[in-house]
């Protein structure tokens, strides 16, 4: 440990959206992708977090948005702490409070942002230095798409080799390259039934169409990367669409099924199609492990694509998001 270490820091991170998704471990004990990935890191989904080693406890503490968290999810953050603790030469138990300004566990990528930002508020009161690279594969182990959030804007989490505990996203692109909208259309409260974790793991065992997902997978991740760069949304979009549908496809296909849709992500669907089609909006659809759906467009659509969501049975509410930084210290 540093001597400047001041055992306290505090970090915000903010959510992301995969548009190419990852579904599936190639190595369940260093948790790595069997996929790569591709995301855009959102504005203003933020969470902050404060980390503090002292020598007062006997056990780590966690307090997630003013209430002790499960012994589960405190068991979660325990192990990150370890690697830090290991790394840095600390003994001592900390206390960690985390605070999301959006609802948790709700399929907006709370644990993506959450684990971020612990990864980052740890590693700097432990006196490690601040490296993107280094949060992002602290990050990857606690929860693979948390590895994206460290970064700004677009963000390609790799496939992975099993064993490579370093694995870490990397930055395509800043948020200014591309100013898209991202609008949220909430179909349900509370928490989801599945978690992604064994919903996925399930998938992996269990459906015959995971072979088909991985070899599919790689070419779709490309093409959402090569139409980033060129700005090209129409090639994101679909290439998004396709790796949402297979990647829900896949779990369907789980023996029993893991399946997150309800029918107003249906509705949504099918909404943002009409959009397109009688519209001729730029607009495509993604979903992930819960019932919502993110409607990626152009910043001048964002309010006609809004309004009909909005309007679409089943929509509880909508949250409009874009493009915004990687994770800081407070
Ligand atoms: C993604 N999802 O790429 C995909 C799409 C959900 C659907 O990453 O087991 O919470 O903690 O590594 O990262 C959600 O899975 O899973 C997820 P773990 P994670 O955003």
């Amino acid at each position: 440990m540093s001597e400047s270490s001041k055992l306290e820091a505090r970090a915000v991170a903010r959510a992301n959206i995969a548009l190419a998704k990852y579904w599936g471990k190639v190595d369940e004990q260093l948790n790595l992708p069997a996929v790569p990935s591709v995301s855009v890191t959102l504005d203003p989904l933020t969470t902050h977090t404060r980390v503090r080693f002292t020598p007062a406890l006997s056990a780590d503490t966690f307090v997630l948005d003013g209430r002790p968290a499960a012994p589960k999810e405190t068991e979660r953050v325990s192990t990150l702490l370890d690697t830090v603790r290991q790394e840095a030469g600390l003994t001592l138990f900390a206390e960690v409070e985390s605070h999301n300004d959006f609802p948790t566990a709700s399929g907006l990528a709370s644990s993506a942002s959450g684990f971020a930002a612990l990864a980052t508020a740890a590693r700097a009161a432990a006196g490690l230095s601040f490296d993107r690279a280094a949060i992002s594969a602290l990050s990857r182990a606690a929860s693979v798409s948390a590895a994206r959030s460290a970064f700004a804007g677009y963000v390609v989490l790799p496939l992975a080799a099993p064993g490579d505990a370093a694995h870490a996203a990397q930055q395509i692109a800043a948020p200014d390259h591309w100013p898209l909208r991202v609008v949220v259309a909430v179909t349900s409260e509370g928490r989801k039934a599945v978690g992604s974790t064994s919903g996925m793991l399930h998938t992996v065992r269990t459906s015959p169409y995971f072979a088909s997902w991985v070899a599919l997978s790689p070419g779709l991740a490309a093409r959402v990367q090569s139409g980033i760069k060129t700005r090209d949304l129409p090639s994101v979009g679909v290439a998004m669409e396709h790796s949402t549908l297979a990647m829900h496809a896949c779990a369907m296909a789980a023996a029993p099924a893991v399946i997150y849709f309800q029918p107003a992500t249906l509705a949504v669907l099918e909404r943002v199609r009409r959009l397109r089609d009688d519209d001729q909006i730029a607009v495509w659809a993604t979903a992930d492990a819960g019932p919502h759906v993110k409607a990626l467009c152009h910043v001048d659509d964002v309010e006609r694509v809004e309004r009909a969501l909005a309007a679409t049975e089943g929509v509880l509410r909508t949250l409009r998001a874009q493009p915004g930084p990687g994770v800081e210290l407070e």
